[in-house]
């Protein structure tokens, strides 16, 4: 832990800072100069750590990892710096002595939005922890220009905006121009001296910006860098000198295009070329650096294996087995076999989802324009493994091959690549299993393992919830933000009424808070009384908020047929955005919208049913709204939500949660109990053999009285100022096709929901239950997650 700091040095520090960094005075500072000023002042208090840090581990010739990623959306880093060094009473103490308001400077950072949802959200805790544990790690990714776009509702549509986190500068990094990398692509493979080469016909430069992540209590830091691409020549003199400015500045632009956007959608293999090169551009730097890294101190490239574990986030790294094959063999001179057998020493590979359009695959040809010489390198993969399962008695089937019908598959090309191969959850590691990877599975019946997310307690606890955090502290003691499986001392106090009031006291102060914060910005009054139902996270088809929608509406219908029926007063709470290419996500949050205008018009709902829908849900956002809920949905078709981690989070915050036997809320019903958590709906098994069955949704539709009666609203325009055309796509998709089941579910979601009524209506019984939620949260820390992969999967010791 470094030194303890004083209020009245770190506010001159942040004077210092102000005038000798910032280069303003203090009367006439802004807000965002004091914020930076203070950044700096408290940065300085991590680079000590940090070269500690590394010190130590080149002293013990840790094994290091590296953890690949196209996302991490770490959100403000001033807060986790505030909150991990324990400086939060100082800082706050040293600008109120500045005249500056600390919550407000808090807020000021803009979000590093450099993700799209629950995967990227996964590598920033994941950061968090390692450092936590004490694992000698790097994070690796890209320095996106502009981070997920901003949204805004016009007229209920989604607009998109472009962000730009990095209008201002961002105090917590570092650029290191001394290690930048050339990354080509395209051009020829030639032989010389007996060897390939690749000739690329084009070259970017990947440039190095190393930011520190500090561990709880500072003991450790480890390093994220994020790659920025920049021309490899400023700009061309010879147009410029002829006038031709335009063509001078084309090859620099074109260059800084490979780092410019995070590609907005999360699901589907996007933008095709560029999208192609922006995976291989930070995946070569990475390796380039990695491996620079490991042969300064060691000369064999054997010992790679036991020195480094290399993990890929997903497929978008998939491109590092070919890479670093193409290192070994055609820089350092190894022979194929040894390379990969190498390769497949180091690399392993987490999957985030079963959704087959998720699974990416680039047309072939794409692949051997872009990248011909690992075209010829995974052809060699690809046949080395088949021989080698032939060999071994077990030829493969057809279904399993990195190149099958034209397209080069980075599913099959991380697995057979990869020493180690994980799920995210027990249920999502089982479908792998049966499902997506089951041939795959039966050939390496030892390569897939689970392990289930978690979130980091120091953010998503500690620091978003201070008034939760502080009845914590006084049931479990100090220290638990770094040992979560302490929480469980709060079970047996579910009994204690007391207790209990103080944990609901922290919950309806939260909730007053957020009343405010919606008051203020959506204009909308809100009971702090009534109870808080929550649903943020992407907006998709498979996640349902359309079913929400729906039951919304339909519970809006009983409420005005029947005025007296005693209904706990709700406030339901949207947050999301849907991919910008995605029609029928855009056109749910338009009926999201409009069924929420349409209540919040009428006059009888005053006080007992509101629709909220803040734009622009980020993580700053998230911090807001989860200690603040009282209930979770998590209602996902079985079977599609590979974990989901906003579950844990809720819960983690006295959430409880409805949801269906998906993802980690399987786990979550383990943990909690079945009294402390509303299921309800279809298993993954249900779905999948109503699917073989032939589902006829229009007959559920039928079915149900109350769902046909909303979806007959729809199509009379009854939400949509009598147009019925506007929701038409929707009610179609709903009544004609419905791959995702809403209406299969519709009816059970809706008896589910009268169940938390009722539990609602017993506020002690409400109270218990939250407590029995935030108890056995402790198996959901990114923490245990992080051990887990430490002992099963990169074979390292954590230093802590
Ligand atoms: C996701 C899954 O959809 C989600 O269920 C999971 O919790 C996270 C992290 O493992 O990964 N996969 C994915 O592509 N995104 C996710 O959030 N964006």
């Amino acid at each position: 832990m470094p030194r303890e700091l004083a209020p009245a040095e770190l506010a001159e520090a942040t004077r210092h800072h102000l005038v000798y960094s910032i280069g303003k005075t203090p009367d006439a500072a802004k807000l965002s100069d004091w914020r930076l000023a203070l950044s700096r002042a408290i940065r300085d208090r991590i680079v000590d750590p940090w070269v500690a840090t590394t010190r130590h581990v080149y002293a013990h010739d840790l094994k290091r990892v590296y953890y690949l990623s196209m996302e991490f959306l770490i959100g403000r880093l001033i807060e986790d710096a505030v909150n991990n060094l324990g400086l939060e009473p100082a800082a706050r103490e040293a600008l109120a002595s500045l005249g500056v308001d600390f919550d407000a400077a808090m807020l000021d950072e803009p979000d590093a939005a450099l993700g799209n949802g629950g995967l990227g959200r996964l590598a920033a805790c994941f950061l968090d922890s390692m450092s936590t544990l004490g694992i000698a790690a790097h994070g690796y990714g890209i320095r996106y220009d502009h981070g997920l776009f901003r949204q805004s509702f016009r007229d209920g549509w989604q607009i998109e905006d472009a962000e730009d986190w990095l209008a201002q500068s961002h105090p917590w990094e570092f650029e290191r121009t001394e290690a930048v990398w050339p990354i080509g692509f395209g051009g020829e493979v030639t032989t010389r001296d007996g060897r390939p080469r690749w000739e690329p016909a084009e070259t970017v430069l990947a440039a190095a910006y190393d930011t520190p992540i500090p561990g709880w209590q500072g003991r450790w830091v480890n390093t994220l860098r994020l790659w920025s691409a920049k021309p490899t020549k400023i700009f061309d003199l010879e147009p410029f000198n002829r006038g031709d400015y335009m063509a001078a500045a084309a090859p620099a632009v074109l260059a800084q295009t490979i780092s410019r956007v995070l590609y907005p959608d999360d699901t589907t293999p996007q933008g095709k070329e560029l999208r192609l090169k922006q995976e291989y551009f930070f995946t070569a730097a990475s390796l380039r650096d990695l491996m620079r890294r490991f042969f300064s101190d060691h000369d064999d490239a054997g010992l790679l294996p036991s020195r480094v574990a290399i993990q890929l986030n997903d497929t978008h790294p998939a491109i590092a087995g070919p890479e670093l094959v193409r290192i070994l063999m055609d820089e350092r001179g190894l022979g194929f076999d040894e390379a990969f057998a190498i390769a497949r020493g180091t690399l392993h590979y987490t999957n985030h989802t079963l959704m087959p359009e998720a699974l990416e695959k680039w047309p072939a040809e794409l692949m051997a324009r872009v990248l011909p010489r690992h075209m010829q390198i995974i052809e060699r993969m690809d046949a080395a493994h088949a021989a080698e399962m032939r060999a071994a008695g077990r030829p493969r089937p057809d279904s399993v091959g990195c190149i099958r019908d034209g397209e080069v598959r980075m599913g099959d090309l991380s697995f057979i690549a990869a020493r180690r191969v994980n799920g995210v959850s027990a249920l999502h590691t089982d479908l792998m299993r049966r499902t997506v990877f089951r041939d795959l599975h039966a050939l390496h019946p030892d390569r897939i393992v689970n392990q289930t997310n978690g979130v980091t307690p120091r953010r998503w606890l500690r620091s978003c919830n201070p008034k939760l955090s502080a009845v914590i502290t006084e049931a479990a003691g100090e220290g638990w933000e770094a040992d979560l499986d302490r929480l469980a001392a709060l079970g047996p106090l579910a009994g204690d009424a007391a207790f209990r009031e103080r944990v609901m006291a922290a919950k309806q102060a939260n909730k007053r808070h957020l009343a405010d914060w919606i008051g203020a910005t959506c204009g909308l009054t809100v009971d702090p009384g009534a109870m808080f139902d929550v649903q943020i996270k992407r907006i998709h088809e498979y996640k349902r908020q359309l079913m929400n929608v729906l039951e919304l509406a339909a519970l809006w219908n009983e409420m005005r047929r029947d005025p007296g029926a005693p209904v706990p007063p709700r406030v339901r709470i949207f947050g999301g955005k849907a991919a910008p290419g995605y029609a029928m996500a855009k056109a749910i949050i338009k009926l999201i919208n409009d069924i929420g205008r349409t209540i919040n018009a009428d006059p009888a709902m005053k006080g007992r049913l509101a629709v909220v829908y803040p734009p622009n849900y980020n993580v700053t956002m998230a911090e807001r709204l989860i200690p603040a809920a009282d209930l979770s949905e998590q209602i996902s078709t079985a079977g599609m939500e590979a974990s989901g981690t906003g579950n844990m989070k809720l819960a983690m915050n006295g959430a409880l949660t409805i949801g269906t036997m998906d993802g980690a809320n399987v786990e979550i019903h383990e943990a909690v109990g079945a009294d402390n958590i509303f299921i309800f709906g279809l298993d993954a098994e249900d779905v999948s053999r109503l699917r073989a069955e032939g589902y006829d949704p229009g007959a559920h539709v039928a079915r149900s009285g109350r769902l046909s009666e909303v979806v007959a609203q729809i199509r009379a325009g009854v939400f949509s100022d009598g147009d019925g055309e506007r929701h038409r796509a929707v009610a179609d998709n709903l009544t004609g096709h419905d791959w995702f089941m809403v209406a299969a579910d519709f009816d059970t979601y809706w008896d589910a929901q009268r169940r938390v009524d009722a539990a609602w209506a017993d506020p002690n019984g409400w109270a218990r239950k939250a407590v029995l939620n935030i108890a056995p949260m402790g198996r959901f820390s990114s923490d245990r997650t992080i051990r887990g992969y430490a002992r099963d999967v990169w074979q390292v010791t954590p230093q802590f």
